[in-house]
């Protein structure tokens, strides 16, 4: 998908109880999901800043019922912080700003849904690791982050896209999209659909032991890419789990599986020099670091002796959902040039492979963890 046209924000952003005369609104950060804007808002004591989203209702089907989880998740962390004594609970969790009428979410005349979080103010998102020190403090701000959700009340939470982690129905979607053919793209992609198809039995590893419970469901982020959590400016700590979207049952492996994938790499998810990318071990021991003590107190020993194997797999999913899109036309991810979700493939194919390499050395890590 094109980046979607430009809405006014402007207009959209005085529906909420902002305080203060908006300055501006402009695009904002580098999602591939839903339209992110600034606003730059002068109140009486000095500027300040909100980030306001459109929901992509393409992707999330039921975004009232999305926001509502987003309501419960943020409501749950926010007063954990709070009875835990932090003193910048504020900066720790996404806090939406309600509408004048006192709504979470404001409906355009459009149809669209519309949210506005208080800006985390000093902290960054990264598109590439640049240090152990980065994949450290994401992988803790992860755990971490499970853990806060793991009393969550309220029951469970709305699957805001079913099978979101299901590979093998992933899978089945790129057998579908291959055998379509609808967009004649295949033949410009043999080598990385070989790839997938070489693959194929090990894509039920995660969801077989989720149904046979040997693998316990929890909630997880699942969308735990690196630039879904910001890190202080200052201390490069992580500060706050954003994207809450995709918070829902799921597996911890989910989770670490996609801090693999983009927290070891010194390449972009869309590099085209395949030769700059691949797993740099020591990314991943601070991974494995970070995470495990985050979650030291839940962990099950399947789960820690997977976590490896979960680098690969949530990796591989990755690309299969790319390469679908490749075959399908571009129709979910927005995409800045024509080959961009087929140069996505190929990055997390060369990744693929430098994890199949490195996966021993990886199991004997946690084994020694
Ligand atoms: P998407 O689902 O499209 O990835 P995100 O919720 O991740 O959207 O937001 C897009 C970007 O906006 C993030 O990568 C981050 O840089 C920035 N962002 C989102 N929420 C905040 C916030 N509360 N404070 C500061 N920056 C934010
Ligand atoms: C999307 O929303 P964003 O950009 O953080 C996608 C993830 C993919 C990721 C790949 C809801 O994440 O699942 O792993 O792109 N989010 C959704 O970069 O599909
Ligand atoms: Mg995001």
């Amino acid at each position: 998908m094109i980046a979607a046209a430009g809405h006014d924000a402007v207009a959209i952003a005085r529906e909420f109880a902002l305080s203060g005369e908006i300055l501006s609104a402009s695009p904002y950060g580098s999602g591939h999901i839903n339209d992110t804007y600034k606003v730059d808002v002068k109140p009486a004591g000095g500027p300040r800043r909100y980030v306001l989203q459109r929901i992509n209702h393409n992707v999330f089907r039921r975004p009232d019922e999305l926001m509502a989880n987003v309501e419960r998740v943020c409501a749950h962390a926010y007063a954990k912080l709070k009875q835990a004594g932090v003193p910048d609970a504020e900066r720790r969790t996404l806090r939406l700003l309600p509408t004048l009428t006192g709504k979470a979410w404001h409906i355009d005349a459009a149809g669209n849904r519309w949210r506005c979080y208080h800006f985390i103010e000093g902290a960054t998102g990264h598109d590439v690791v640049r240090s152990p020190e980065q994949a450290y403090a994401a992988a803790k701000s992860f755990g971490a982050f499970q853990s806060l959700l793991a009393d969550l009340p309220g029951g469970r939470l709305l699957e805001t896209i079913p099978d979101f982690h299901h590979t093998p129905a992933r899978f089945a979607r790129f057998q579908q999209a291959l055998a379509q053919d609808a967009h004649g793209r295949a033949a410009a992609s043999v080598p990385e659909i070989a790839f997938a198809l070489a693959r194929a039995h090990e894509v039920n590893v995660v969801v077989d032991a989720l149904r046979d419970g040997t693998l316990p469901e929890r909630v997880t982020h699942n969308d735990t890419k690196l630039n879904n959590v910001l890190l202080d400016d200052v201390t490069q700590d992580g500060v706050c789990v954003i994207d809450l979207d995709t918070v829902m049952p799921g597996s911890a492996l989910y989770d670490f599986g996609d801090l693999v994938r983009t927290s070891t790499s010194p390449a972009a998810e869309d590099e085209t020099d395949l030769s700059k990318v691949q797993m740099q071990f020591p990314m991943f021991a601070a991974l494995v670091k970070g995470y495990l003590e985050s979650t030291r107190g839940f962990l099950t020993p399947k789960e820690r002796a997977l976590l490896p194997f979960a680098g690969k797999l949530i990796t591989f999913e990755i690309g299969l959902r790319f390469l679908t899109d490749w075959l399908e036309g571009d129709i979910y991810f927005k995409t800045k040039c024509p080959t961009h979700n087929l140069d996505r493939t190929r990055t997390q194919f060369k990744l693929v492979e430098s994890i199949e390499d490195q996966l021993p050395a990886m199991q004997a890590l946690i084994a020694r963890a």
